[in-house]
């Protein structure tokens, strides 16, 4: 498959995508989404792919959804399409992906590009890195999970207050309060991305999905409901035979060989 906007490089057992529209601060068109989720849905059930890196440049990760493709749109236009058009659910289906994926922030992570950030399973972010919620700078709202995963992420006040003054949070803030995994320096942000990545795909894989659905659920359950799924899905883990290797290898005092069984 060719994209036009993404460069697709698998490295195994690790995947790359990086967002390659740097003319317009990678803007997020209708086009760079659709590219987006067929490169991840392919990767969802290539088994050369453990886990994902989702990237920019130095400058933007995404200054946001494509304003000149919007500015011309009337709302019985984009109500009707429910626009973004072919776009629909991108974001969702972007963050229902089995693969982890990692967004590494470098610049600029606005409006829908923050939002893309927050639809990965967590953010590992350069010292420029800035993220916001700007549309109401533009006339308009956040509309793929702004009002949602920020404030879910971050907490009201500060979601609130992104949100309805379109300020930009630098790196140290949102490492501060929990927007972002880690900040490392913008040189080596992909090493710590590809690394981590790496030892993500070097465990067994039903295990990491196991995972990522139990810390991906905790915000969808109930505790109690999301507690119980925990429980069931770590017994289900000693079905795998990597469970039965896992803690051989570690009495036995060697690494272990896991095989996704
Ligand atoms: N769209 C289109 N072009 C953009 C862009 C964008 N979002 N951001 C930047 N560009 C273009 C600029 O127009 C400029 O193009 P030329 O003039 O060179 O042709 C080029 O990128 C470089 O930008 P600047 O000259 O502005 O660069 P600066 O360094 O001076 O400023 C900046 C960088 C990031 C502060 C500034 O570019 C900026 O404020 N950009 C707009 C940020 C923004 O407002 N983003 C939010 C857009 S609204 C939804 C899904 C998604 C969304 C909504 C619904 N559903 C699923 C329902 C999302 C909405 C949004 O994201």
């Amino acid at each position: 498959m060719n994209y036009q906007y993404l460069l697709v490089d698998i490295q195994e057992p690790i995947g790359i995508l990086t967002i390659n529209r740097p003319e317009v601060l990678n803007a997020l068109s209708t086009e760079v989404m659709r590219e987006l989720v067929t490169a991840l849905d392919a990767w969802e059930t290539d088994d050369r792919v453990g886990a994902i890196v989702l990237t920019g440049n130095d400058k933007a990760f995404a200054a946001g959804a494509d304003l000149k493709e919007m500015r011309v749109k009337s709302f019985a236009d984009v109500f009707l399409a429910d626009f973004p058009e072919g776009q629909r659910g991108a974001w969702s289906r972007i963050a229902a992906n089995r693969k982890p994926i990692i967004a590494a922030v470098a610049g600029y992570a606005l409006g829908g590009g923050c939002e893309l950030a927050m639809a990965c399973d967590f953010i590992i972010a350069a010292d420029n890195a800035k993220f916001g919620q700007p549309e109401i700078t533009v006339g308009t709202m956040p509309g793929a999970g702004g009002t949602q995963r920020l404030t879910r992420l971050i907490g009201k006040s500060k979601a609130m207050e992104m949100c309805l003054t379109g300020r930009f949070m630098d790196a140290t803030e949102a490492e501060r309060t929990g927007l972002v995994s880690r900040v490392v320096a913008l040189a080596g942000l992909m090493d710590e991305a590809t690394k981590t990545a790496a030892k993500i795909a070097s465990f067994s894989r039903p295990t990491v999905i196991m995972i990522k659905d139990a810390v991906s659920s905790a915000d969808e359950l109930p505790l109690s409901q999301g507690i119980l799924a925990e429980r069931h899905a770590f017994q289900s883990t000693f079905a795998l035979e990597d469970q039965k290797e896992g803690m051989a290898a570690f009495l036995e005092k060697r690494k272990p060989v896991f095989k996704n069984r």
